[in-house]
């Protein structure tokens, strides 16, 4: 399998976020990629193409408002002009009983864009978070070709960002442009499966009122885990997208033979809709030794995942989110493609 990746990513580091009352380094971090590729050398998974420079604001604008591409656009020339120059964060954001004003000052824009303080800016950023597009659209170009299955390997990853939020390191949806792709290249419907440990709130929110994309989520209670306002088995649609969202809530502590189970039943669901691409939202966080999670997944498990995918028979791309456990990453991530290419 064909990796995508841009270099380019590694202009978003030394950035923080916001967890129970205090202000970290990200755990979402440059050398995630380099383990990755490491691995995908050692096994000889494929040729890893550097993306090509394309025009990303073009591409996610069909699933983004336009209104909050410019600011991410602006967002270090604003923040310059305030007199700042070091680490972004928001705090103050327009909840209930309040308005949806979008105010002119920055320290009011970076809350009325995001709905967690998990996205924040560097100087690199948006040229980074541009380069993770160039990435998924590459990728998806591989799978609308000849491809049977292709991975792009973005970075900052995409499925917490909806139409005009940032929060939970992502900021535009790659795996949301990648599926507007396909169906703009002539494909009739599109499934999203999202495997990472959170859910994609960002994700089912884009396509929440629509048919020809279909979402299905494995992921931690949002009862009890982030990014808790969404994920829950009610949530199935609005509208002509009724019955086109379908949600997997399960317990911390899950292991294989729950999640496994979860998964056979999402493939069935995708089996019954019929899709002409399936992309995969491939965060490893759901790995036992992941520092921020609370699944069980061991390292022999992933392989298992990119099995049960192939067995959709549909051509897939794998778009990478989340997985925190720096120095497993590689393996865990590439043990689902190796899987997925029935040779692990
Ligand atoms: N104590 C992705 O995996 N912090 N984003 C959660 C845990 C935010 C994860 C707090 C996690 C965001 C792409
Ligand atoms: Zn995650």
């Amino acid at each position: 399998m064909k990796t995508v990746y841009s270099p380019r990513h590694r202009l978003h580091a030394d950035n923080q976020e916001l967890n129970a009352g205090v202000i970290t380094p990200a755990f979402e971090l440059p050398a995630r990629v380099d383990f990755i590729l490491q691995r995908i050398a050692a096994v000889g998974l494929g040729e890893v193409i550097e993306a090509t420079r394309v025009d990303a604001v073009a591409a996610a604008s069909k699933v983004h408002d336009a209104g909050y591409l410019q600011f991410m656009a602006d967002f270090w020339r604003l923040w310059l002009a305030e007199g700042r120059s070091g680490p972004t964060m928001p705090y103050v954001w327009p909840a209930r009983g309040q308005h949806d004003i979008r105010p002119e000052h920055v320290n009011g824009l970076m809350g009325y864009y995001s709905f967690d303080g998990g996205a924040s800016f560097v100087e690199g950023t948006w040229e980074a978070v541009q380069s993770a597009v160039w990435s998924a659209l590459g990728a998806a170009e591989l799978i609308a070709g000849s491809e049977r299955g292709a991975y792009a390997l973005c970075r900052p990853p995409g499925h917490h960002a909806g139409s005009s939020t940032m929060g939970g390191y992502c900021f535009i949806n790659n795996a949301a442009v990648a599926a507007q792709r396909f169906l703009d290249l002539g494909a009739k419907r599109v499934t999203i499966l999202d495997v990472d440990y959170h859910h994609g709130n960002g994700t089912q929110e884009i396509f929440y009122r629509r048919r020809d994309v279909q979402m299905i989520d494995l992921h931690a209670d949002t009862t009890v885990a982030y990014p808790f306002f969404s994920g829950r088995t009610d949530e199935t649609g609005k509208g002509e997208g009724e019955g086109f969202t379908r949600n997997y809530p399960l317990p911390f502590g899950t292991s294989w033979e729950t999640w496994g189970a979860a998964l056979d039943d999402a493939c069935r669901a995708i089996e019954a809709y019929g899709p002409d691409a399936v992309v995969v939202s491939l965060g490893l966080d759901t790995f036992e030794g992941d520092p921020i999670s609370k699944f069980k997944l061991k390292r022999e498990d992933y392989p298992k995942i990119g099995e049960r995918i192939a067995r959709l028979g549909r051509r897939t791309l794998f778009v990478q989110e989340g997985g925190y456990a720096v120095a497993d990453i590689g393996h865990n991530a590439v043990g689902v493609l190796t899987g997925f290419e029935g040779r692990s």
